[in-house]
């Protein structure tokens, strides 16, 4: 097989039954695999809420390590929708030409000091970086705070060995908590102090509420962008052919990108709680328990997608939920795809081959799956045209 390969472990269970299970700190997880029942359950918020307790609609349960609620991820209608009215306009604007401009020279500038260096460990000196750097213009802080991200990891709630690390999200608390304050001092043009001084149903944002938002904005873009980023140079190391016909046939990046998005699912699924005693896919589920919508098997259901295994590049229809589904879609999602996008038309112009030296896979232990979503490690030799 493949290094690239992302294989399936949902299957059969999806064929047999259409969900799977999983224990997760004493806190069961029914999963639902189909994509026609994800989308359904994507959309009974009343009947599976993502307002629970902070935390709780996070796989593994975050919980033991955060009291503040994320916004607008762990709100429900009709709270959610003024959180999201005032949201959207500003993760919209990677549409915006300048905004692609000064992304095209971020990502310009990772790809070269990737061709220039002997050798390349993927995860920590390409895709954080490039993720972190991004992360600037999507909140409209000075380039050199990223360095600060850096130097964090990939994920700001987990670390080698420990899939929950409290110390390392108080790291982000307070340096979130700093940058509020800062920003309520001395307000300027970024997202902290445009979320300070805005309203949402007539009401000032509280500093607890942009922390809430702030949090979802490190952490929902972080591991996510970082995999999809590690996980495309893995694919075109083995897949030289695919990066030269993007290279021939520029029109198909953006189906390209979408397919990628697709295979990779980076995030592979989210909880929701159960309000009431209820059933999906005639398998009980009892009020106050945790199914998940499992992006990840949904995107092989074989009864949408033909060959779901494959990575087809121009596949034409291709209703993925690696961005989710609904109410909760993925806020991020304009920003994640126009990296995408200037990442893959950049490897196609600058690189002739990329060899694997070396790989650490990232296998998430889903109860009866195992799924990889990645690599710990991925190191690699860039050659340019
Ligand atoms: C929501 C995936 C990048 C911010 C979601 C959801 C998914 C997802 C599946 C739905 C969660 C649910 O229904 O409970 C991804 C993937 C990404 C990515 C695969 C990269 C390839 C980003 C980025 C940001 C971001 C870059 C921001 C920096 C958010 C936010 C939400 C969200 C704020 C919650 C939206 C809401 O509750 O209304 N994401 N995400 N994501 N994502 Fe992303
Ligand atoms: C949460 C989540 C958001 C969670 C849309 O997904 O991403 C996870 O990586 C974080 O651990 O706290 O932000």
């Amino acid at each position: 097989m493949k290094k690239s390969a992302l294989p399936d472990p949902f299957e059969q269970a999806r064929l047999e039954k259409g969900v799977g299970h999983m224990d997760d700190q004493n806190d069961p997880v029914t999963m639902v695999l189909g994509l026609k029942d994800v989308r359904k359950c994507a959309h009974k918020w009343q009947t599976f809420q993502s307002g629970a307790k902070p935390g709780r609609i996070v796989v593994p349960s975050e919980v033991a390590i955060r009291e503040t609620r994320q916004i607008p991820f762990e709100v429900d209608p009709p709270e959610h929708k003024g959180f999201r009215d005032l949201l959207d306009p500003w993760f919209k604007r990677p549409l915006e030409p300048e905004y692609q401009d000064k992304l095209a020279t971020i990502i310009h500038a990772v790809v070269e000091e990737a061709l220039n260096a002997d050798e390349v460990e993927v995860v920590e000196e390409f895709s954080l970086r490039l993720q972190s750097r991004a992360l600037t213009l999507l909140l409209n802080i000075p380039y050199e705070e990223a360095q600060t991200w850096i130097s964090w990891g990939t994920h700001v709630f987990r670390s080698e060995g420990e899939s929950l690390d409290g110390d390392k999200a108080a790291i982000l608390y307070d340096y979130i908590d700093a940058q509020i304050d800062k920003a309520a001092e001395n307000p300027g043009d970024d997202l902290y102090s445009v979320l300070l001084n805005s309203e949402v149903n007539g009401k000032k944002l509280s500093k607890e509420e942009v922390k809430g938002v702030m949090i979802l904005t490190f952490a929902g873009g972080r591991d996510t962008v970082i995999n999809a980023v590690t996980n495309s140079v893995a694919y075109f190391a083995e897949h030289p052919e695919s990066l030269q016909r993007i290279h021939d046939e520029p029109e198909i990046v953006n189906t390209a990108v979408e397919e990628l998005i697709r295979y990779f699912a980076p995030l592979t699924h989210m909880g929701r709680v159960a309000t009431e005693d209820t059933a999906v896919c005639e398998h009980a589920v009892k009020a106050d328990t945790r199914i998940s919508l499992c992006w990840a098997s949904a995107n092989r259901d074989e009864k949408t997608f033909p060959n779901p295994n494959e990575v087809v590049l121009d596949r034409k229809v291709n209703p993925h939920v690696s961005f989710g589904f609904g109410t909760h879609n993925c806020l991020g999602a304009t920003h994640a795809r126009q990296i995408m996008h200037t990442l893959v038309k950049t490897l196609a112009e600058k690189v002739k081959s990329i060899e694997i030296v070396d790989h650490q896979d990232n296998v998430e232990v889903l109860g009866e799956f195992n799924r990889k979503v990645g690599f710990h490690a991925l190191n690699v030799k860039f050659t340019a045209k």
